[in-house]
């Protein structure tokens, strides 16, 4: 029997809630299908920060590496820890190191959730550019506290960089609908922007059977509001992925349902699987986080680790889940009550 190591990362706030409901769900497939987990947890968060004055060890990259797949909650506590603090000591350095310049975040309604749209019937796949771009963490600061401070931060884009994102993206598409949309916004960055913008150009001619738009970021907020379902894929930078991606999980109904892979395509070292929402300390302690979107990560970490049967088995779960009305009203349902409608209909 394969058994599959995965590394636990709960987080912060709600991650841990949302973690430990997507491993009991993880667990009862891996029973009915025939494979093995085993999880290591690490306790890497705002929390340890205070005890130690790091997210992580300064080994936690070479500890995960011998991971088949990371599984993270949600990180952040800005009361006490600046939030660029903690997602540069944590997530950033773990997409980075291990090469997952894939983040692939699918937008689509469960049955049973009401999004604010009139349209019902979209499936749109973000693909962000994740190791570099608006994120990258160059720049800094002089004179600081004075009136002549500074504060410089550069975006940098490779040609590997972007190549190697809108391929995924270009092959993507070439698995699903034959739509590529690419999201930048050259007529005001005209360096990098525009560069992305022939790289798009030069591959489309290598995919002849994919039907490539260009749009800017500020037309595409607008498409996915008023014409979700003239999209199939979209890739974007960095930071433009980030914020279409709050977007789409809004058009999905909320952030409770944005799922999220931060996918290492060469295989090369883990792919680190986490829902898009952040660790809600509003509500962190009153057991109504909604666990979907972690359990739809968790489902898209199966299917990646090449167990389809298991991913697929989830997905109907879920869907069993909100087509009954559970889990489909932000803060209704309890944590609990969800992960286990979502047990029963796995047995069911
Ligand atoms: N679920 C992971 C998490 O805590 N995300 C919050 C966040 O701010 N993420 C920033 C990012 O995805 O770049």
């Amino acid at each position: 029997m394969k058994t599959y190591t995965i590394a636990l990362i709960p987080g912060d706030g709600i991650g841990g809630p949302v973690t430990r409901a997507a491993w009991q769900v993880l667990e009862q497939v891996a029973k009915t299908q025939g494979f093995g987990l085993a999880s290591t947890v690490f306790p890497w968060s705002c929390d340890f920060y205070r005890k130690t004055g790091a997210m992580m060890p300064a080994d936690g990259i070479e500890t995960l590496r011998g991971f088949d797949a990371i599984l993270l909650g949600a990180v952040g506590w800005p009361a006490e820890v600046p939030d660029s603090v903690s997602l540069h000591g944590l997530l950033l350095p773990i997409r980075k190191a291990f090469v997952q310049y894939a983040n692939i975040r699918p937008h689509r309604l469960l049955p049973g959730v009401e999004g604010p749209l009139k349209a019902e019937r979209f499936d749109i796949l973000c693909i962000r550019e994740n190791t570099e771009g608006e994120y990258s963490g160059a720049g800094g600061r002089v004179h600081q506290g004075t009136g002549d401070e500074v504060a410089v931060e550069t975006s940098i884009f490779t040609r590997t960089g972007v190549e190697r994102i809108l391929r995924y993206g270009f092959e993507q598409a070439r698995g699903r609908r034959g739509k590529l949309a690419s999201v930048t916004k050259s007529n005001a960055q005209k360096y990098s922007m525009v560069f992305w913008d022939e790289i798009t150009a030069r591959l489309a001619a290598e995919y002849p059977d994919v039907t490539v738009t260009s749009y800017h970021i500020d037309a595409m907020a607008a498409r996915m509001v008023m014409a979700p379902e003239s999209l199939d894929v979209v890739v974007a930078s960095n930071l433009f992925g980030d914020i279409l991606t709050d977007l789409g999980a809004a058009i999905q109904g909320g952030l409770g349902f944005a799922a999220s892979a931060n996918i290492n395509p060469d295989r090369s070292a883990p792919s680190m699987f986490e829902p898009v929402h952040g660790s809600a300390p509003d509500i962190a302690h009153l057991g109504i986080a909604n666990p979907i979107a972690a359990i739809w990560s968790a489902a898209m970490m199966l299917e990646h680790l090449g167990e389809v049967e298991g991913a697929r088995a989830i997905m109907a779960a879920l869907e069993n889940t909100t087509a009954r009305g559970i889990g489909t009203k932000p803060g209704r349902d309890k944590t609990d009550d969800i992960t286990r409608a979502v047990l029963a209909s796995l047995n069911g």
